[in-house]
């Protein structure tokens, strides 16, 4: 089994719609196994983005995450960073296949609703930034 970080981001949030994207990936096999809001400060916003420090669309990706309050979650199944990936479709809105997530909320490149970890490891790395041992449950 595999686990994979989902954050709902700021866009999504001012929409309202962290409900609808949770639901729908809970509805497609993905078991939620985790659940906080949170409002990210700069270092943390820096530790998660660290892989895009220095592109052009940086300073902007980190005023924009820490925005508003967000929802962190941790999602679980067979293959689970690459089904949420198709889940939640292209980076880009405009790209993203019908039905996808980012195609359905998500507004632009940089408000596009989601995050999720690009890999099984990433997504060991970027579950403890947001989540304690004990705050992953299974069952
Ligand atoms: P994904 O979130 O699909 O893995 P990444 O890792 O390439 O995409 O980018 C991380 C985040 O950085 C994106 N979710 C988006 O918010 C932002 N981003 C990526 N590329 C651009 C860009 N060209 N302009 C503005 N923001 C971008």
């Amino acid at each position: 089994m595999e686990k994979s970080l989902v954050l709902i981001k700021p866009d999504a949030m001012l929409r309202g719609s962290a409900g609808a994207i949770i639901g729908r990936l809970q509805g497609q096999g993905l078991k939620l196994l985790a659940l906080r809001m949170l409002h990210m400060d700069k270092a943390l916003a820096e530790r998660h983005y660290a892989i895009h420090a220095g592109k052009p669309f940086f300073e902007d990706l980190i005023d924009y995450i820490i925005s508003t309050p967000i929802v962190a979650a941790v999602f679980e199944a067979e293959g689970a960073v690459e089904k949420i990936r198709g889940i939640m479709g292209a980076t880009d809105p405009s790209k993203a296949a019908a039905g996808t997530i980012r195609a359905d909320f998500g507004q632009d490149i940089q408000q596009n609703a989601t995050h999720a970890s690009d890999s099984p490891e990433t997504a060991e790395k970027e579950i403890e930034l947001f989540f304690k041992g004990d705050e992953i449950f299974s069952y």
